[in-house]
């Protein structure tokens, strides 16, 4: 049988983690091969919490789960670990500006970026989902090239539950099941301007743009749907999506980490000299490819007037945010 592999999980004790941890635990991440020993994180007022999630997490008895550690010590939590899901974040409390929000998240990333570069694995694989994720993962990753060890590429941010919440809102458009679509993209910032761009998605071998034919819908009903999902969820919820954005997670690093026959969005640093312009190393919301576990950003695509529009206006986003943090980075 296969060795155990360290994942390390921040914000453990939070809504994400509560969905999150029990399906890493089952094998739905990683493969039902493979033994996980869970590296969880939190702050210390949140340790009591983390204690009751992992009695439950021991009393699901899971056989993949080879060890649980729990720490309010970021070096103690990403110490060895294979792959790093970096959920917990600060949210935005009242009154707080967009600015303030980036800065506070900036110090937390900066911290956890480091830690990570100096007691990962070198191969470490890792995934921000707190938001504003792009950023945070952007942050991360520049304090981690300071230390050098792991690689700067694998420092991603999470688009998929965009890439999901648009398969699904197809489906429905079309009637078709979500299994039918292949080849979805989501550009850019997880906001409400990424842009979801079906152009080149196929459904059982048509293309989906010919099969909805239908300009205003996409701008006017799509996009808007897409984009301001999350607050919608949070409009009838009362709180956050959580199971979604879990299960968005388990998405990304399952297909990172095993490969997949499709198109996967994925917030990776832009690749330089990118076909579509975007700035080297902004976490971006790209289509991928991933194999044999590491993946591509897939190159050429072509892009027509409107979506330049929308993929330069989540892009000035971005630009924004990372003005607004650079002089933390220096
Ligand atoms: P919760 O508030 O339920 O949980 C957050 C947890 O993180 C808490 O236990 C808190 O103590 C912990 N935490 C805070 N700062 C920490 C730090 N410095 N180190 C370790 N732990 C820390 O939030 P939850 O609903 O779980 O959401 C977590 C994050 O995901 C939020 O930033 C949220 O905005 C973001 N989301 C991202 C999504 C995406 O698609 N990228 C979608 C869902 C979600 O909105």
């Amino acid at each position: 049988s296969k060795a155990p592999v360290r994942v390390a999980v921040t914000g453990a004790a939070g809504q994400i983690g509560y969905s999150l941890l029990f399906r890493i635990a089952s094998g739905e991440m990683l493969g039902k091969d493979q033994p996980v020993i869970l590296q969880l994180l939190d702050l210390p007022q949140a340790q009591k919490a983390v204690q009751g999630v992992i009695m439950e997490l021991e009393d699901c008895a899971f056989p993949l789960l080879a060890g649980v550690v729990a720490t309010d010590d970021p070096n103690v939590a990403f110490k060895d670990a294979d792959y790093c899901l970096l959920v917990g974040a600060r949210p935005r409390g009242p009154g707080m500006e967009r600015a303030d929000l980036l800065t506070a998240n900036g110090a937390i990333f900066t911290v956890q970026g480091k830690a990570i570069a100096e007691n990962a694995n070198e191969n470490v694989k890792v995934l921000v989902v707190g938001n504003p994720c792009n950023t945070n993962a952007y942050i991360a990753r520049a304090a981690a090239i300071k230390v050098g060890r792991t690689n700067p590429n694998n420092y991603h941010g999470m688009l998929r539950l965009d890439h999901n919440r648009a398969l699904s809102q197809l489906s429905a458009k079309t009637g078709r099941p979500v299994s039918s679509f292949k080849q979805m993209v989501v550009w850019g910032n997880h906001s409400p301007t990424m842009y979801a761009d079906y152009r080149f998605a196929t459904s059982n071998g048509d293309n989906v743009k010919a099969l909805v034919n239908d300009a205003v819908w996409n701008n006017d009903v799509f996009l808007p749907t897409v984009g301001k999902r999350g607050a919608a969820i949070i409009d009838a919820r009362g709180l956050s999506s959580a199971a979604s954005a879990a299960n968005a997670a388990i998405d990304h690093m399952h297909d990172w980490a095993l490969g997949s026959d499709d198109w996967v969005t994925m917030g990776v640093p832009a690749p330089a000299g990118n076909s579509y312009g975007i700035p080297e190393g902004v976490v971006f919301g790209f289509p991928c490819e991933c194999k044999g576990g590491s993946f591509k950003v897939i190159e050429g695509l072509e892009i027509d007037a409107y979506s330049k529009e929308k993929i330069q206006k989540t892009l000035d986003e971005l630009e924004g945010e990372r003005a607004a943090v650079a002089d933390m980075l220096k």
